[in-house]
């Protein structure tokens, strides 16, 4: 058997994700503004015993701590997010420099380190003014967040190379605006859809912004994809996937890379779909050029169609199947079955995955985490990445979710994804079993020091 680490390009690129509501704290320092899970959060209920971003890891303080954990590691990139409401506490009109300053510092530590710093402007953490103003059901909030991104560009461009527009857009306008679980925590289908369009928006829009005048730029979205199975192979279930892939997959691929709606969706949700929501040219936008396209990868979903009329359309079927933490499914196949539709069906475009991992029950003892389980999630899906490498889909690198325990949104910090463990009381950084099998990894496969 050829070892895994043989397996990857010695250029492949190897790297961790984090992002800034989840691991910063010091939401109050150096004039941040508040962000939309600033005040989810503080409202009793929300969150798992009432967690809150406040602190999280405190990497705002310990960032140069983090930085060296990456080094140490020999991982060669660092996916990190940058807070708008730092940038610009209003989420429009005047910039922060202390704000801009924090990233600045941490940019050039990461450079020092040997690390390629990879920044996402949007993970989810809106300036709660712009919520204030109708938030991302709001087109005005698209044209905010291109102003946002040419300010970072401009304070940031001359050393980031890799600029990711959004995360997880589907997260961003089906749990906050649609499910009401995510941040702002309304639950209105039709702001959701509309939330989801100004979503692409904004990413196409910001898209010209970051390149202006920096012909090097390389600047993607990252989409969290499902592989999706119908319950059986009757055929009783092939519409219900259908319409599932169709939500969460294909309303957000077709736009950006196809420069549609798929018609099968927009018909699913014609009832919900705010009239004179899409304008003319809105899709050319959306469908600007990319370089790269970024996907997180978690899990598979099995649907099964409503069990009686009237029901919902659709039903989540749990199946008897190994599960994180978190209950999500382990299905390494997926991430396969992912890669081969985005391959098949989109112009060609270069992919990194930039998350991937697991929750696990992970227990301290002794100053060690034994994560077998995370070893074991991770080898068995990079190797679904290698066999999809082999078999011609042109994946360029991947980044491990998360570099930290962290703040898991609406889970708060029962959940833990990091490869590096930490005490929630002590703030203590202890490298699990994962890390050190994951950097052995890295090194080898980008050294091509093989055992
Ligand atoms: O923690 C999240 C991250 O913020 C976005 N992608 C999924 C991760 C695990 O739920």
């Amino acid at each position: 058997m050829t070892e895994l680490s043989e397996r990857f390009d010695p250029g492949f690129v190897w790297g961790v994700a984090t992002s800034a509501y989840q691991i910063e704290g010091a939401t109050t320092e150096d004039g941040r503004g508040p962000s939309i899970w600033d005040t989810f959060a503080a409202r009793p209920g929300h969150t798992y015993l009432g967690h809150t971003g406040d602190v999280a890891v405190d990497h705002y303080h310990r960032w140069a701590d983090d930085v060296a954990l990456v080094r140490d590691l020999g991982l060669g990139a660092y996916r990190f997010s940058i807070a708008w409401p730092r940038i610009q506490p209003e989420g429009k009109g005047p910039v922060e420099p202390r704000g801009l300053a924090f990233y600045d510092r941490l940019v050039d530590g990461l450079l020092e380190s040997g690390i390629e710093p990879w920044p996402t402007l949007f993970h989810w953490d809106l300036p709660q003014a712009l919520e204030d103003a109708g938030g991302w059901p709001e087109r005005e909030t698209a044209e905010r967040f291109a102003d946002y991104a040419e300010i970072v560009a401009d304070a940031l461009g001359d050393r980031i190379r890799h600029w990711t527009t959004l995360n997880e857009p589907w997260c961003a306008a089906f749990l906050g605006y649609g499910a009401g679980i995510h941040a702002p925590g309304r639950t209105e289908p039709a702001a959701a859809l509309a939330a989801s369009h100004h979503l692409h928006l904004a990413h196409g829009l910001a898209v010209p912004r970051i390149r202006e005048g920096r012909p090097d730029a390389q600047v993607g979205v990252t989409l969290n994809l499902y592989a999706v199975s119908p319950a059986d192979d009757t055929g009783r279930h092939d519409d219900a996937a259908r319409r599932i892939d169709g939500l969460m997959n294909r309303w957000f691929l077709d736009p950006v890379l196809l420069g549609r709606y798929p018609e099968d969706v927009l018909r699913d949700v014609a009832h919900d779909l705010p009239a004179d929501l899409v304008h003319d040219g809105d899709l050319a936008t959306i469908n600007a050029p990319i370089d790269f396209l970024g996907i997180n990868y978690y899990s598979r979903h099995v649907v099964a169609a409503g069990a009686w009329p009237g029901a919902a359309e659709v039903e989540f079927v749990q199946r008897d199947w190994p599960k994180t933490a978190s209950g999500w499914d382990i299905d390494a196949p997926g991430l396969g079955e992912v890669l081969a539709q985005v391959h098949r069906d989109y112009p060609p475009v270069p992919i990194h995955i930039t998350e991937n991992g697991a929750a696990f029950d992970d227990a301290l003892e002794h100053g060690e985490v034994r994560d077998e389980d995370r070893i074991d999630f991770l080898e068995s899906h990079l190797s679904v990445l290698a066999d999809a490498i082999d078999a011609g889909v042109d994946v360029r690198g991947y980044f491990a979710w998360s570099l930290l325990d962290n703040f898991e949104w609406a889970e708060g910090y029962e959940k833990r994804f990091g490869l590096v463990h930490v005490d929630f009381d002590t703030l203590e950084r202890t490298p699990k079993a994962s890390a050190r099998w994951y950097g052995d990894l890295a090194r080898r496969s980008s050294t091509k020091e093989h055992s």
